[in-house]
């Protein structure tokens, strides 16, 4: 008999900011591989219903919880919300963030705390608590939305880029202390991607826009759904034995130093 190794049917993935963006294009992944999705958003109650109606039109068994990241108890809560109506957790997918582009020199403390607070404390606390069923089962897939931020700096992202470093390094340890239990945790380091977060530096004649189009291999921005693939394979039995890397899907940017302007 043939067997997809891929398949997820009847395994539970909780996508935090899964309301839209690259979580949504993530969860949709997922989905479509047979997950039931636990959607999480922060914001408001209709954006998660809209987003529900949007998986579900998709023929996906998608459920909304509303609660953000960074608060302990509200996550501790949440994951036994979702523990009683949908079943323990066996993909937990840790894509929430934010950024805020202000040069360092004039960078206010209270933003850099907030970057941070999202984009690192917020996945471990998900993970820790999402950890203590995966542990009990024996069982579990844990991926960190890491960025081009956790190795290349950049003018301006200062914040971003310590948040994202410090999720790689997170990402490693996490595999360290539970791949003994059968819970394999890894990253996704998106590039440059079409998305919300990045439309003011997408605009076209921007200069940045052009910078990633020439400093990407592949030439061009990431579509979302082009991380569907690298979720499902670490979300599946397929990579029950890799453990704490970053799979960077970039068009090749890490490949390469870049090349001038002038050159194609
Ligand atoms: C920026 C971008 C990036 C990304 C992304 C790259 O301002 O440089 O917003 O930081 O969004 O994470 O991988």
């Amino acid at each position: 008999m043939k067997t997809d190794m891929f398949d997820l049917t009847g395994k539970i993935a909780l996508v935090t900011g899964a309301t839209h963006g690259l979580g949504m294009a993530i969860a949709k992944g997922l989905g479509n591989a047979g997950a039931t999705i636990a959607v999480n958003g922060h914001s408001s109650k209709e954006k998660i219903a809209a987003a529900v109606k949007a998986y579900q039109s998709l023929g996906i068994n998608a459920h909304g919880y509303l609660f953000d990241v960074t608060n302990e108890e509200a996550v501790k809560s949440a994951v036994k919300i979702i523990h009683k109506e949908l079943g323990g957790i066996d993909i937990l997918v840790n894509n929430a963030g934010i950024i805020k582009r202000t040069p360092m020199a004039d960078m206010e403390v209270s933003d850099f705390k907030a970057v941070v607070d999202v984009d690192l404390v917020g996945p471990f606390i998900m993970s820790k608590y999402v950890a203590h069923d995966m542990i009990k089962k024996g069982s579990g897939k844990i991926i960190n939305i890491c960025s081009m931020m956790s190795e290349l700096g950049r003018n301006s992202v200062g914040a971003y880029a310590a948040a994202k470093g410090g999720l790689k390094m997170l990402t490693r340890n996490m595999a360290t202390e539970w791949a003994k239990h059968n819970i394999q945790v890894n990253g996704i380091g998106p590039g440059y991607f079409a998305t919300e977060q990045t439309a003011p530096i997408r605009v076209n004649g921007h200069p940045f826009n052009d910078f990633i189009i020439n400093r990407t291999p592949a030439a061009r921005w990431g579509d979302p759904d082009d991380l569907q693939g690298a979720a499902i394979f670490l979300a599946s039995r397929a990579s029950n034995f890799v453990n704490g890397h970053i799979l960077y899907v970039d068009g090749g940017i890490l490949a390469t130093i870049g090349k001038p302007h002038n050159e194609n």
